[in-house]
């Protein structure tokens, strides 16, 4: 038998799995993707320049794969398992976003495919978070909570066996792989009977409704997953007509020429009926449906633009206010790539056109790639932001908490605290992207 199964083809069949899995368990969720598959189809369709020049991005076969999920874990093993779990798939975590910040008691990193080939073929994703239960004030309950997060094993047996086989052999016959994806499932399906009884699952969510999401129930249920769509502004509109209610704003930068990074929106969290441990019934709220339309990488210098525009556009009384005052800030952001370029402010993938091709020996490494451009030999493709923003997560995190929730205080958070409890460091996007944006420029000789 040979372990020739990849690490690709497991993450795409994991994805299909878990998109499955909660379009069963969410039925508003499949309604989410056909109006996305709508929308995507209708934009593609009046635009056949956009449809070509995605399809030269390689981001059109992509499109309708395209997903991310979040999950919510309470310990540094469960963490830790998870990232050897993700590594299976060739997932690997990137970045890290400090919550606290915005009063969720979490921090958090997003496991995803770093090389090209990976993400050009599935870029599922999974940004995953870990409770502060440092963030709980009442030391009593915070032990608790420790105490009931030490006893639950969220991963099946046979989940842990065949990953243990996997580190040892380095690899999964396709039997293998098959039963693998069944078993990590199993630990991100929802759980209609909680651990705790009723009394218990009221002091956590008093202290806030995350922590009694994370600590209440036997696994780490996907909270949500996220299509991707063409056109974020069409689809929030239409939600309301297919009977599903968004969250007032979209999150991110406004609609642009040239989209930048991640924009975002979600249907609020469903009630569910669940069921304590001492038999009373009760209900939580959890499970959502996102939609995001990604759009450019930004270097550091265009991080670093962006968040302060941000911070000028400041909070949020509706949609179409929000929208004109991001449209009149960000307007102090070109929208325009060759500007983009100019300034620093974005990653491009290079490629050379077949007259470019033609020409080969005329480039020159360190030579512009304007003027090549220009001339033909050359296009440039923005580079995809496969990451996530912190004060867009915030708001989709706020959104589900309804108007009871209250803050916690703020601090402390510490990406080592993160690392040790992941057993690894968290990758830098920057870097990531930087790389690609230089591998391009070396295959076509400019580097
Ligand atoms: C995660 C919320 C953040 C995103 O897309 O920014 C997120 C959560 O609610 O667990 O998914
Ligand atoms: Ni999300």
């Amino acid at each position: 038998m040979v372990n020739n199964v990849t690490a690709d083809e497991i993450r795409e069949q994991f994805s299909q799995a878990m998109s499955a899995m909660y379009q069963q368990e969410v039925p508003q969720y499949g309604t989410l993707l056909e109006l996305v598959a709508d929308v995507n189809l209708g934009v593609l369709e009046k635009n056949p320049g956009l449809h070509e020049q995605l399809a030269n991005a390689d981001e059109l076969s992509r499109l309708n794969v395209e997903r991310h999920g979040a999950i919510r874990v309470g310990t540094a093993h469960e963490l830790e398992t998870l990232r050897r779990i993700f590594k299976v798939m060739g997932m690997f975590p990137v970045g890290y976003y400090d919550l606290s910040q915005a009063g969720v008691p979490v921090h958090s990193t997003a496991f995803r495919p770093i090389e090209e080939a990976s993400l050009s073929r599935n870029p599922f994703r999974i940004f995953t978070s870990l409770l502060r239960l440092d963030l709980i004030p009442d030391e009593g309950l915070r032990r608790r909570a420790e105490s009931i997060l030490a006893q639950r094993h969220i991963f099946t047996p046979g989940c842990i066996t065949l990953l243990t086989q996997y580190e040892r052999k380095c690899g999964f016959t396709q039997a293998q792989a098959d039963a693998f994806v069944n078993e990590v499932l199993e630990t991100f399906r929802w759980q209609r009977h909680a651990t705790v009884d009723a009394a218990t699952y009221e002091s956590l969510h008093q202290t806030h409704q995350l922590i009694a999401d994370v600590v209440s129930f036997r696994g780490c249920h996907i909270n949500h997953l996220t299509p991707r769509t063409l056109d974020i502004d069409r689809v929030q509109a239409q939600m309301p007509e297919r009977g599903i209610v968004p969250k007032m704003v979209i999150e991110g930068p406004p609609r642009r020429a040239v989209p930048i990074l991640l924009r975002q929106t979600s249907f609020k969290a469903l009630e569910e009926s669940i069921m304590f441990s001492d038999q009373q019934p009760g209900s939580h709220r959890a499970r959502f449906g996102e939609i995001e339309q990604r759009g450019m990488a930004l270097t550091p210098k265009g991080r670093a633009l962006y968040d302060t525009l941000l911070r000028e556009v400041g909070n949020a009384r509706d949609n179409l206010t929000h929208q004109l005052r991001l449209q009149e800030v960000f307007s102090r952001f070109p929208d325009d790539a060759r500007e983009v370029r100019r300034q620093g402010l974005g990653y491009f993938r290079y490629r050379l056109t077949p007259a470019g091709e033609a020409h080969r020996a005329a480039i020159e490494p360190g030579c512009d790639p304007e003027p090549l451009i220009d001339r033909g030999w050359l296009v440039a493709h923005p580079i995809t932001y496969e990451d996530f923003l912190p004060v867009s997560a915030a708001g989709i995190f706020q959104s589900n908490l309804g108007d009871e929730a209250h803050p916690l205080s703020h601090g402390n958070a510490s990406r080592s605290d993160f690392e040790m409890a992941l057993g690894a460091s968290v990758l830098n996007e920057f870097a990531l992207y930087q790389e690609l944006e230089k591998r391009s420029k070396r295959r076509c000789g400019l580097l």
